[in-house]
């Protein structure tokens, strides 16, 4: 592990300053949740475009195998833990003035709030697998036993449900991004995790935080489309690194 760039890091980090944190699949990995690509993704780039893009929801050809596999990734929330990289991310929220930024639709951060008795802002850029949603009205639940693989239909308008995430096609909630954006051109640092840094407008957070004078510390094993405009890179786990930073 690359202690001369934590040391940095963690020194960066000193004196409660805003940090934002921008979160990818990367952080959830170590809990076991495949990440979508890179080194160890199990999907291929064409596989991913296809069963996360609006058009295959709206084909009725291609809906039911796109809600099993939604419905597959649901059922698995029920098994899986956060890891020592969500709870020390959590440890470190508590040391200044930090909002959470996930691209991540699983409950692996709350989850760890919940254990630490503290819960920062948490901002799901691309929803939550644990909600389900009406794709014609506004009618929303959370109801993690409601089996989609059945093409269940809204109880208000009849519409089809569908898991309440963001598909590629389909605008990320404006209060959301607004306020993560606005966040990113005050940030003094932004905390980037996990994430090949690929999927817009979520990649344009440090883009603009970097362009507003942030320092930008990453944390991957791997090299990213964020690496060459951080400032300090840690190529390392999440779960592994993030435990000493906060030492
Ligand atoms: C929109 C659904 C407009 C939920 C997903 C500007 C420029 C270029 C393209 C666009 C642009 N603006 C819009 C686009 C089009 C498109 C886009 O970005 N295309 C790209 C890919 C070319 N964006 C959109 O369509 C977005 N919508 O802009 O709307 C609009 C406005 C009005 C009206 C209509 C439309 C919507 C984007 C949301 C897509 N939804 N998924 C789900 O099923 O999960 S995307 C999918 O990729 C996932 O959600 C995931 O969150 C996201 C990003 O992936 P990452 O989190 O980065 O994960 P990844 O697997 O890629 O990488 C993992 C990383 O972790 C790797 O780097 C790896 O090294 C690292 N890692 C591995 N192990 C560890 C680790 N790191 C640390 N520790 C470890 N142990
Ligand atoms: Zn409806």
């Amino acid at each position: 592990m690359n202690l001369p760039a934590i040391d940095r890091a963690a020194h960066r980090l000193i004196g409660s300053p805003t940090v934002l944190v921008c979160v990818g699949s990367g952080l959830s990995a170590e809990s076991g949740v495949p990440t979508f690509r890179g080194p160890g993704g199990i999907y291929s780039d064409a596989e991913i475009a296809h069963l996360t893009h609006v058009d295959t929801f709206e084909s009725e050809r291609e809906r039911g195998h796109m809600l099993h596999w939604y419905q597959e990734r649901r059922e698995q929330l029920h098994t899986i833990e956060p890891n020592p990289g969500h709870h020390a991310l959590i440890g470190l929220a508590q040391t200044g003035d930090y909002t959470i930024a996930t691209q991540n639709v699983d409950h692996l951060l709350e989850a760890a709030s919940d254990q630490a008795g503290f819960r920062p802002a948490i901002y799901h850029l691309h929803g939550s697998l644990l909600s389900v949603r009406c794709h014609e009205c506004d009618y929303q639940v959370e109801d993690l036993h409601l089996d989609l693989r059945e093409q269940p239909r809204c109880p208000r308008c009849q519409g089809p449900l569908r898991p309440g995430v963001v598909w590629f096609g389909e605008a990320l909630p404006e209060d959301t991004l607004g306020k993560s954006m606005k966040l990113a051109q005050e940030a003094d640092i932004c905390l980037i995790l996990g994430t090949s840094g690929l999927v817009y407008p979520a990649a344009a957070l440090p883009e603009t935080a970097k362009r507003f004078g942030a320092t930008l510390i990453e944390v991957n094993p791997h090299l990213s489309a964020l690496s060459d405009i951080s400032d300090i890179v840690i190529r390392g786990k999440t779960g592994e690194v993030l435990p000493v930073l906060l030492r």
